[in-house]
């Protein structure tokens, strides 16, 4: 063990004390601000993952630190034993912002996907009058919507679920984009079906852009045989793809909606589930809940979070930015043999590395994004996501991408 309290230092901190749930990058972060990160070392990188776009306004946004400071200073934690003073005023906030009736605010993103299950499936059995514990719900094949047992329990991802089982009964998956497939299942069975689970584009199976309409049509298919349409815009949420929610940008309103990440701008644990009152309330006192959810300071951090996405048209910049990145990258791919493709919407994209899915190119090509100062990770493989802060600005960008061309005709 290096006493100098460097890189290695830190690196063989976590190899020995930690669970070895991942795999990162070899740089140890440790100071970030907006666009940036700095190593143990001093160096500094542009931030190209955004913890999962999580981190949407930037790291350590001084108004987002502003409200954790005051609130935590204040008060912190009640349970929801008790009102407090914040909670009603982020409710309102956030219904009215996103048009529902109502919120069940929650921590996590799998804890509001799980929320979500359970309130279609109470939803369909109270309400559509589906026979108790025979609801079924759809989801799509490559789908990520994270990690309880329950969700895992319908991924097809074998590092997903192997070994976790026995798996929760209920799902019906189907091929994502895929409305041919949805129509036929909801023909057959929709008199069993609660709900179509799905994210307006999959971010963990690798930027998957769903076709032009596939929200419209999946939504219009779910109010015809009379299913709930949840969208989980627990990624694409927050002004990531270049509307608020990734739904806007076909006037989709789903029946619920699922938020997290970038709820909070990455500051703190924030997730949330809106529905109108002919799904929400079927839940009444007792029947579910969470120790930390919707406690003060996570409202508090949410409502400046939301502040920031609207004072700094965070929405806007993430489509204009999103544009000019995927343009200044075709162009890069037409003098590479290396990137096969680049795809996404707003500033959620990715590039497909010219080899297979289980060679290390991707994560070499990571490796010296990361020597050229820009840290990404990939995703399957051959996929590299890169979704910088919504706070960058065009120069940055621009400078993001002549380290990308560097890096890609020097590899
Ligand atoms: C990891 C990526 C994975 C999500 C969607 C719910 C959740 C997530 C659409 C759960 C979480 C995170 C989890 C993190 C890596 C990252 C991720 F796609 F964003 F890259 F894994 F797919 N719905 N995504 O993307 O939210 O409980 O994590 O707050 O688990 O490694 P969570």
């Amino acid at each position: 063990m290096s006493e100098i309290k460097n890189s290695e230092y830190f690196i063989e901190l976590e190899e020995k004390h930690g669970a070895h749930n991942y795999h990162p990058l070899p740089v140890v972060l440790d100071k970030g601000e907006g666009v940036f990160v700095w190593d143990v070392e001093g160096k500094k990188y542009y931030d190209f993952l955004s913890a999962y776009s999580a981190v949407n306004q930037g790291h350590s946004h001084p108004k987002i630190v502003e409200a954790l400071v005051d609130q935590a200073s204040k008060l912190a934690l009640t349970s929801r034993a008790f009102y407090n003073s914040k909670l009603g005023e982020y409710e309102q906030k956030i219904t009215s912002l996103l048009g529902f009736d109502k919120v069940l605010p929650m921590n996590s993103g799998a804890e509001a996907v799980e929320t979500a299950v359970k309130l279609a499936r109470k939803w369909s059995y109270e309400v559509k009058g589906i026979t108790e514990n025979a609801a079924k719900i759809i989801v799509c094949e490559n789908n990520f919507h994270g990690r309880t047992t329950t969700i895992v329990s319908f991924s097809n991802d074998p590092d997903a679920n192997q070994n976790y089982g026995p798996f929760t009964p209920g799902f019906i998956r189907i091929p994502y984009n895929d409305i041919a497939a949805l129509e036929e299942v909801l023909s057959k069975e929709a008199g069993n079906i609660a709900a179509f689970l799905v994210e307006p584009i999959q971010g963990e199976a690798g930027v998957y852009v769903p076709n032009e309409g596939f929200l419209k049509q999946s939504s219009e298919l779910c109010k015809k045989y009379n299913v709930l349409f949840i969208a989980d815009e627990v990624q694409t949420g927050i002004a990531r793809t270049g509307k608020l929610i990734a739904c806007h940008h076909e006037d989709v309103q789903p029946d619920i909606l699922i938020l997290g990440k970038a709820l909070s701008g990455g500051m703190y644990p924030v997730s949330a589930v809106l529905a109108n009152n002919n799904i929400m309330d079927v839940i009444k006192p007792g029947q579910h809940g969470s120790t930390f959810g919707g406690n003060p300071l996570a409202c508090a951090v949410a409502m400046a979070a939301l502040d920031v996405v609207q004072d700094e048209k965070l929405s806007e910049r993430a489509e204009e930015l999103g544009n000019l990145f995927r343009s200044e990258i075709e162009k890069l791919i037409e003098k590479t043999g290396l990137i096969t493709k680049v795809r996404g919407k707003g500033l959620l994209n990715a590039i497909l590395i010219n080899d297979t899915p289980d060679s290390s190119t991707a994560w070499n090509l990571c490796l010296s994004l990361k020597e050229n100062g820009l840290l990404a990770k990939p995703t399957h493989g051959n996929i590299i996501r890169l979704a910088p802060p919504l706070v960058i600005t065009e120069e940055q960008l621009l400078d993001c991408v002549k380290i990308i061309e560097k890096t890609i005709l020097e590899f």
